[in-house]
């Protein structure tokens, strides 16, 4: 059983929510807000008591955009001494470049020159209020970046485009003497049609066309990968593989279908358990950020338990995968279904094709034998289920 105060979080556990993640005002396509403005401070303060370690934001989410430069200064300032009051960080960072309407066909893939301009500006002043604010990486989410339309846009001119704004901004860093590294978050569609970089492979396979790829990795959200069917737990596998987990987006989600953006540990139940024993077992040691959207049938009341939800449910998974990883059982099932054999290399050190060619080896008798994962499998659920 998890004892009680193992499910209380604290800033090591470094959990970190969206100032627009608690902030969001349950404003829908179909429906109009159903709670009112949430003034930043107020979060930080709720975030703060509840046991976060930090806050990330927009620009746009601290700063109204269009703000003139003195109310741009009073804001950063209010903002900055309540992190200080109530010992927050803020270790992301990110641009709004979709709420405005001069971003409707994409922000650094706009076919009109001068929208791009005006988006990789956006950028580079938010980098800089990042810089001042600590955070080490920089969140870019393209969700305008796509089309709908099959011949408005030729898609490889725009991944030259996104290429530009992405190696001007790591340049910027760079000029500046920053520390911080990008990080890009795919997804599939919502709000446009098709979003370019739309799953983790894809954002993989962008980055090592860039000027600097050591300077970007990615930000994988849960609901983003499930939108497309994928394996969330396979595509941050992949992505902790090519050294390129800069950053996580958790939340829930139900298969494929809209942008649901459920608490954590919400959605897919078990893909959330098979996601927290890899991270927990890996070596990402980066903020568990949440982006989610607390039910906008809910109150305050109800936005703070959402953001407490989140956090719980983490650390009951957590306990439950080292309850997992603990119970004998299971390392003789583990054993019995040859995890481990897969760490040793295919061929032998000193082996030549000849060798392997020449093993000894009855297909039929390998055919034969059972895998094992069935078992493996069962005691996984039954400690997710609670029963071990
Ligand atoms: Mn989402």
């Amino acid at each position: 059983m998890t004892a009680r105060a193992a499910l209380q979080p604290t800033p090591a556990d470094k959990f970190t929510f969206g100032l627009w993640t608690v902030g969001w005002l349950g404003r829908d396509p179909f429906g109009d807000a159903t709670r009112p403005p949430l003034d930043p401070i107020v979060s930080v303060e709720n975030l703060a008591r509840l046991g976060a370690y930090g806050v990330t934001l927009h620009d746009d989410d601290l700063i109204p955009f269009g703000s003139d430069d003195a109310t741009r200064e009073r804001l950063v300032k209010r903002f900055r001494a309540a992190l200080d009051e109530h010992g927050l960080v803020v270790p992301m960072m990110t641009t709004n470049l979709f709420t405005h309407p001069v971003f409707k066909d994409g922000g650094f893939t706009a076919n009109d020159r001068d929208v791009r301009r005006f988006a990789v500006a956006k950028v580079l002043r938010n980098i800089d209020l990042a810089a001042e604010m600590g955070a080490q990486i920089y969140v870019m989410w393209g969700g305008r970046e796509g089309a709908e339309h099959g011949g408005s846009k030729n898609i490889m001119t725009a991944l030259d485009r996104y290429r530009e704004a992405v190696d001007i901004c790591c340049d910027y860093v760079i000029s500046r003497g920053y520390t911080m590294k990008f990080a890009l978050e795919p997804k599939p569609n919502e709000p446009r049609g098709d979003i370019l970089l739309p799953t983790v492979g894809h954002a993989l396979a962008f980055i090592e066309q860039l000027a600097h790829p050591e300077m970007v990795g990615v930000n994988p959200e849960v609901g983003h990968e499930q939108m497309a069917n994928l394996n969330f737990t396979h595509g941050i596998a992949q992505a902790l593989w090519s050294n390129k987990l800069f950053h996580i987006d958790l939340n829930g989600q139900h298969g494929p279908k809209f942008d649901q953006d459920l608490r954590f540990g919400a959605g897919d139940v078990r893909g959330a358990f098979w996601l927290v024993d890899l991270l927990e077992s890996s070596n990402y040691s980066g903020p568990r950020h949440f982006d989610f959207k607390p039910s906008r049938t809910e109150d305050m009341a109800g936005v703070w338990a959402s953001a407490e939800g989140c956090m719980r449910n983490y650390l009951i998974l957590k306990a439950k995968s080292a309850a997992f990883r603990a119970d004998p059982e299971v390392q003789d099932a583990l054993l019995a279904a040859r995890v481990d054999e897969l760490a040793i290399s295919t061929l032998g050190d000193g082996e030549s094709i000849e060798d392997l060619r020449r093993a000894p080896f009855d297909p039929e008798a390998a055919a034969a034998r059972g895998a094992g994962f069935e078992r493996l499998d069962q005691l996984a659920l039954e400690h997710l289920y609670g029963t071990r």
